[in-house]
């Protein structure tokens, strides 16, 4: 097992308490229970014989055979008061075997998988985090939340924030003002991969839709290894030499963090599933035996409800479904989840290796588990899932970029993926903190948030549209922090990606979406919210190895917000030496002073460790 300072380890199972500190609890309907948290053995006594199999035999690709309406109008319900919900966390490693392996995890007050934060429309979320973990920093990123007026809660280490020290303290406080299903990771060094996630649901009791249960189903690939010596490796001239800079390969694939989940349902009901793919690398499909989904918001946006038998899933996309349960309840129904492998290079397939999980509809607990189903890829659309609130095109552009999405070897000979040429590298000074005290004179000029931090400089209001060419053959899905975009175009995503959206509705919005292998998509968003937003690949790898830009958005009208930085973020710095103004090199003198800044990562990257080994990795661990 890796663990360099031997952090202090809890079983998750031996951990029944919670000090979470919150005014309502989580919803007991979110709870799974998996049939097997200490082994994967009960994988194996399921039949997995294909003849067994049941499909719900979709009558034509999801492309052409799904039907979409207009949902029905619902009676007003009156909003609750806002509220504000405090969660006090003590971040630290948690053993668990959610596939049947032993291994740490990032847990939240002894616990792992992590809780889900819950909200209303309006409420205020306040989350005091300590990190226990001993050995590594963290920082955490509430993925999908705008944070209007909050940028310093966004989350990214060195972006809008340092990075929390081991035994350091942070606040995050912020409103969320927008409905969905959302999600919260850790975003520094790869920490995520190694389950630092979790949901977070945002209730608006005036959604287009009536269900009798909500349900939430996180899906993720797991790997055995812990990411510091991953990242290591995948980062190392040897990868980059040998394997062409392959990313490490995942184990397995989890249903909420665990492997046969059960979901009860009673006959009659209708079910609200939010799905969250939370993990690192892996897209996935996903299929319900004799149950379609019609889907209702995307990535905290409500669509038109169109029914399809299958979904794909890349990492940080979330899809809310309604299952119309079967009249009669004697029978089960499985769920079956199943990897994109199109990026695993064959070389470095672990020995341990199942590239897919199942979970259960149970309406009969009595009854005998039914036999799993297997999934075959059909053509998956999603421009068709076209926003309710009918915001048609943005426009005239008054902002038009343009990004090539490449990977390259940078001069020390490692693989780094680039827009525009240019590989991430974190800056000396937070970019938020260049911005909020840059002068006038220097604020709009992207240069002082330094060469690698990839920075563009939108004027507020700016109508913004971005053109992505991806000059790698693999897909990568792109997420933006701070807003949705709209799709206005994809192409090159073949037969099994179309882009058919319906003639004259308005252009799908989200915030995570997949740039086809060796096409292109063109976005749209406003620039309306002043902060620092980054853009990035979404799968952590690539984070890692640079695929990222920095938005800067509109900073003239952010240093007018006076923001008043919380004590905890200037101590958690000053803790560390990090300067809390100049620019992306540590300037803050001359702020067109850009020398010293950091434009190569370092030869050894080990994530979010704070004492890295003196020895490479080497390999990768494959187990
Ligand atoms: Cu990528």
């Amino acid at each position: 097992m890796y663990n360099n300072l031997n952090p202090v380890i809890v079983s998750s199972s031996s951990v029944v308490s919670s000090t979470t500190t919150t005014s309502s609890s989580v919803s007991s309907a979110s709870l799974i229970v998996p049939t097997s948290s200490s082994s994967g053995a009960s994988v194996s006594t399921i039949s997995t014989s294909s003849s067994a199999s049941t499909t719900s035999s979709p009558a034509s690709s999801s492309a052409t055979g799904v039907v979409c309406s207009s949902p029905a109008a619902q009676a007003a319900v009156a909003t609750p008061a806002p509220a504000r919900k405090n969660y006090v966390w003590s971040i630290g490693w948690v053993n668990a075997a959610p596939d049947g392996f032993q291994r740490p995890f990032v847990g939240i007050n002894g616990q792992w998988p992590n809780p889900a934060i819950n909200a209303n429309v309006g409420d205020t979320i306040i989350i005091t985090v300590t990190n226990n973990l001993g050995n590594e920093s963290t920082a955490i990123h509430f993925h999908g939340i705008r944070q209007t007026n909050t940028s310093y809660a966004d989350g990214p280490s060195m972006v809008t924030q340092c990075p929390i020290q081991p035994g350091g303290t942070f606040v995050y406080e912020f409103v969320v003002n927008q409905y969905g299903t959302y999600w919260y990771h850790a975003h520094i060094g790869g920490q995520y991969i190694d389950g630092f996630r979790g949901p977070l649901i945002i209730k608006d009791v005036n959604a287009p839709y009536k269900v009798a249960t909500e349900y939430v189903m996180t899906i993720s690939d797991l790997y055995h290894s812990e990411a510091p010596p991953l990242i290591n490796y995948y980062q190392s001239v040897d990868n980059a030499n040998n394997n062409n800079g392959a990313e490490p390969v995942p184990n397995s694939l989890l249903i909420n963090e665990a492997q046969n989940v059960q979901f009860p349902m009673v006959a009659g009901q209708k079910y609200l599933f939010r799905i969250i793919n939370v993990g690192a690398f892996t897209p996935v499909y996903l299929q319900f035996d004799q149950h379609s989904m019609t889907v209702v918001e995307i990535d905290g946006v409500y669509t038109s409800q169109c029914t399809m038998d299958q979904l794909f899933i890349t990492p940080a996309q979330r899809y809310s479904v309604i299952i119309q349960a079967k009249t009669t309840g004697t029978q089960n129904f499985a769920i079956k989840a199943s990897m994109s492998t199109g990026m695993f290079n064959p070389t470095l397939i672990p020995a341990t290796f199942n590239t897919e999980v199942s979970a259960f509809l149970v309406y009969n607990s009595a009854a005998a588990l039914p036999a799993l189903i297997t999934i075959t890829p059909q053509a998956f659309d999603d421009s068709i899932l076209t926003p309710l609130d009918a915001t048609p095109e943005f426009g005239p552009v008054t902002s038009p970029q343009f990004m090539t999405i490449d990977f390259t070897t940078n001069a020390n000979g490692q693989r780094r993926g680039t827009l525009n040429d240019i590989d991430y590298v974190q800056p000396i000074v937070p970019t938020l903190y260049t911005a909020m005290n840059a002068p006038a004179a220097n604020l709009n000029d992207p240069t002082i948030y330094g060469t690698n931090t990839n920075p563009i400089v939108l004027p507020y209001n700016a109508v913004v549209e971005l053109t992505l060419d991806n000059h790698d053959v693999n897909g990568h899905p792109f997420h933006l922090h701070g807003h949705n975009m709209q799709l206005i175009s994809r192409s090159g995503g073949g037969p099994l990606f179309p882009f058919n959206p319906p003639a004259g509705a308005p252009p799908m919005r989200r915030d995570t979406i997949q740039v086809p292998g060796s096409g292109s998509v063109t976005l749209r968003w406003i620039a309306n919210n002043p902060g620092i937003n980054l853009f990035h690949c979404h799968l952590e790898w690539h984070v890692e190895a640079g695929l990222t830009a920095t938005f800067i958005e509109a900073p003239t009208q952010l240093q007018a917000l006076k923001l008043y930085l919380p004590i905890s973020h200037k101590n958690v710095c000053a803790n560390q030496s990090i300067a809390l103004k100049g620019n992306a090199a540590g300037n803050a003198v001359n702020y067109a002073d850009l020398s010293g800044q950091n434009t190569v990562v370092a030869k050894e990257l080990w994530g979010s460790l704070v004492n890295p080994p003196s020895t490479p990795a080497g390999s990768y661990p494959l187990t």
